[in-house]
């Protein structure tokens, strides 16, 4: 973890890019000010971006550990791959996966949270001394999960799903795919908020990858303030997981088609985190940390700059916004009344 360790901010409170300063106070969800960034430790012999690479306990959490250094503010530890085609896992092994990495990186201190569609999982990470919970499934598939986010009082990503990674690529059918994404989330949403979910706690994610095709991950990309109102009148904190994802080594692919390795892929994610952040993004879910940590800041002095970076038509500042002219870096004005701060 670097210098700045994220606070937190409380039930109401708004986040980077999403209003009012936000003033730390216990049990809410992390707060810098700025982008963060969430570094990726997969507990797992065969994830897509890194498979292998950290499914040894000690080699996790030293990877975990490693990226704190390396400026990440939240690491995301997860014992399940979630690639286009993956099989589950017994849960009973998804618990032997990541116990053991999480209680030992939120023992030194990290802010950890559970990348994981099952509340049984999440129960015991949260024991283990996670504080956030990261849900691919968006709570469906794992109805338990809302209740169990309930009850721990904790902050919750929901990230927009169809179905498991056996499968999800079939589902990847729609007509104008932020509209529906936005609409599924919004249900997603408001099923966790009936649940008993603060929704001063929640953080959406378009789930790149999850049931969509290239187009629609660059649809969505381009579109996070939409996504940020759900198609409402609320708006969310919004997580941009891109890093190393098939649609950017496709972008990459070499003269005859075959796409980019994942590794390759690093400097087409940074370039990506710059982008997401300049729009309002709350969090990047990252796997080079470094230089992802180095493009948020970048992206929250374009931010402060406002109208002198590109703001406009074609830019990705838009109307509404303003710059602060006094705060610190990557602190935004507050916004006109009615939103229009972007995610
Ligand atoms: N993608 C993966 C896993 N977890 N969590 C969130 N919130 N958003 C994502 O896009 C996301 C995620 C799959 O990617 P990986 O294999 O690189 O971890």
């Amino acid at each position: 973890m670097t210098g700045d360790a994220p606070t937190a901010t409380g039930s109401g409170a708004v986040l980077p890019g999403h209003g009012r300063a936000a003033g730390p106070a216990a049990g809410g969800l992390p707060d810098l000010g700025r982008c963060l960034v969430m570094g990726v430790v997969n507990v797992t012999p065969d994830s897509f971006s890194d498979g292998g690479e950290c499914f040894a306990p000690g080699a996790a959490i030293s990877h975990g550990l490693r990226l704190a250094t390396e400026g990440a503010d939240i690491i995301d530890v997860g014992g399940e791959s979630t690639r286009p085609g993956a099989n589950r896992i017994p849960a009973a092994e998804e618990l032997r996966r990541v116990g053991p990495v999480i209680r030992e990186l939120a023992g030194a201190g990290l802010t950890v949270s559970v990348d994981t569609m099952r509340a049984a999982v999440a129960e015991m990470a949260l024991s283990a001394g996670a504080k956030m919970v990261n849900d691919v499934s968006g709570g469906l598939a794992d109805p338990a999960m809302r209740r169990l986010v309930a009850a721990a009082g904790v902050p919750y990503v929901v990230v927009h799903w169809r179905g498991h990674s056996a499968v999800m690529q079939d589902m990847a059918r729609y007509g104008d795919v932020v509209s529906e994404v936005c609409a599924e989330l919004r249900s997603r949403v408001e099923a966790a908020v009936s649940d008993g979910v603060d929704p001063a706690l929640i953080v959406i994610d378009p789930g790149l990858g999850f049931a969509k095709l290239p187009e629609h991950n660059w649809a969505l990309l381009t579109r996070l303030r939409e996504m940020s109102v759900l198609g409402g009148g609320q708006q969310f904190p919004v997580l941009v997981g891109a890093s190393r994802k098939r649609f950017i080594g496709r972008l990459l692919a070499a003269a005859d088609g075959t796409p980019r390795p994942f590794a390759g892929s690093d400097d087409a994610t940074i370039a990506l985190t710059a982008l997401a952040a300049a729009a309002g993004a709350w969090c990047v879910r990252v796997h080079a940390v470094a230089a992802n940590a180095d493009a948020v800041r970048v992206a929250a002095r374009w931010r402060m700059a406002g109208p002198l970076g590109v703001s406009g038509p074609g830019g990705v500042s838009g109307p509404g916004e303003s710059a602060d002219p006094g705060g610190p870096a990557g602190q935004r004005a507050a916004p006109q009344a009615g939103g229009g701060d972007p995610a």
